[in-house]
């Protein structure tokens, strides 16, 4: 068996998230809650952890605040200890306006002091925000038996969805031949995970080469295609990028469904549970008489007397007599009052939807946009931070 080779991880978690709406209103996208106890970064993190990487950079950028705290010293994935670190990597701000990162790959630009830093054979390249598990020793030996210069994380995702990727066509080898960036025309089905391993000497001699390359998808990748060695690491698992309100309530579905593919126990997911005041210091989940749960997950510290049907409820979520909760994600410390209906909802941390309030119609629609055909009108209602849904409203 081959040695894996050292690598440093960089960690990107600094996208606007936009399209996650009033969930990353305070917070960056891979510090949105997901499926009952963790945050969207914890399945990157635990997969770099599982992998035996123990060195990490996360560049962050917009609202990091949430995301920081979640990290913390890293504990939560072992990455304490004298060879071991991760290290939150904020923006070079202060020097010109225009330091704020540009892309993807200005970002690591801008952070290649702590790539010097940090000798290592491989640089690994992750995004914060994607539910998934993956070994990346094996993609990293991988990288190193096809000699290659770069390697992309690839799978098979449908057609209709390839205009959100970045699209590869591969020859037998998976030497990737071609390549086009979000592709109206869907000429593969091949997508980027957004996952590059990189020779660390060939990072950053192209970093350093044309500054005007600020993205990896759209700068990098297409110029090493057609001049270097790029290969496609093909990927069968699980995978999803939650980048929209839709994939992240269908992924969060995907939890609970009873053939799920997701199960993060069994991928060896960590979350930081004493930063979020979470499980530890709770009580178990109280059922109530008269309640009734079905298809659901239910965290610790919630107590139910209503009727929860298949739905995800973080920790100390309150469900009164007569309430009604359905297809729905409900964050930390929600309050669901007395006759209250809950139907296709994503509830935010804190929220207390009042006695007989209706909330969502329960009909997904999922019909395409007219204005923008790349997005979904999706018949999910998002209900914000602290939010209060006075008594009897129809939401
Ligand atoms: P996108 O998902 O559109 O496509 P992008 O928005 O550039 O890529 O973000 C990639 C990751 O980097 C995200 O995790 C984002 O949060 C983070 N990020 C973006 N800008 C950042 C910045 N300035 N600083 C720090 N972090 C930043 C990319 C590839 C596609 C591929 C998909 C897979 O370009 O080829 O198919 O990822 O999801
Ligand atoms: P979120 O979990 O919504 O992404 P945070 O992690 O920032 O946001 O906040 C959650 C917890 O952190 C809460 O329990 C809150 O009391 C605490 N908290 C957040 N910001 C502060 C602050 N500035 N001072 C003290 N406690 C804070």
């Amino acid at each position: 068996m081959r040695d894996v080779p050292d690598a440093l991880v960089l960690l990107l978690a600094g996208g606007i998230g936009s399209r996650l709406n009033i969930l990353v209103g305070h917070r960056a996208k891979p510090a949105v809650p997901f499926g009952g106890l963790y945050r969207i970064i914890d399945f990157s993190l635990s997969n770099v952890m599982n992998s035996g990487l123990t060195r990490v950079g996360v560049l962050t950028q917009y609202k990091p605040l949430s995301l920081m705290r979640h990290i913390g010293t890293g504990e939560a994935w072992d990455f304490i200890g004298r060879t071991r670190g991760v290290k939150i990597l904020p923006p070079r701000t202060g020097e010109r306006d225009s330091d704020w990162y540009k892309g993807t790959a200005d970002a690591i630009r801008q952070n290649i002091d702590f790539i010097r830093a940090n000798p290592s054979e491989q640089v690994l390249i992750l995004s914060g925000d994607h539910i998934y598990q993956m070994d990346f020793a094996a993609m990293q030996v991988y990288h190193q038996v096809k000699k290659a210069d770069v390697t992309i994380g690839m799978m098979v995702v449908p057609k209709s969805e390839i205009h959100q990727f970045g699209a590869g066509i591969v020859d037998r080898e998976n030497r990737i031949i071609d390549w086009e960036e979000k592709p109206r025309e869907p000429r593969t089905n091949l997508a980027s995970m957004g996952i590059y391993v990189f020779d660390t000497e060939y990072l950053l001699r192209t970093l350093e080469r044309d500054r005007k390359e600020i993205d990896f998808g759209m700068h990098i990748i297409p110029r090493a295609i057609e001049q270097d060695r790029v290969f496609a690491y093909p990927f069968y698992g699980y995978w999803r990028d939650v980048g929209t309100i839709q994939a992240y309530w269908e992924a969060n579905m995907d939890v609970i469904r009873p053939d799920s593919d997701i199960t993060p126990e069994a991928w060896g997911i960590r979350s930081n549970v004493e930063a979020d005041g979470l499980p530890m210091d709770r009580a178990p989940a109280r059922f109530l008489s008269g309640c009734r749960v079905e298809s659901s997950m239910v965290c610790a510290g919630s107590v139910i007397e209503g009727t929860v049907i298949n739905s995800i409820l973080s920790p100390g979520v309150r469900v009164e007599k007569g309430a009604v909760i359905r297809d729905s994600v409900i964050f930390q410390d929600s309050v669901i009052e007395r006759n209250a209906v809950v139907d296709l909802c994503i509830c935010d941390k804190r929220v207390r939807i009042g006695a007989g309030a209706r909330v969502g119609d329960g009909d997904n629609k999922g019909c395409p946009n007219v204005d923008y055909p790349t997005h979904l009108y999706t018949g999910i209602t998002l209900v914000g931070k602290k939010a209060l849904v006075p008594e009897n409203v129809r939401v």
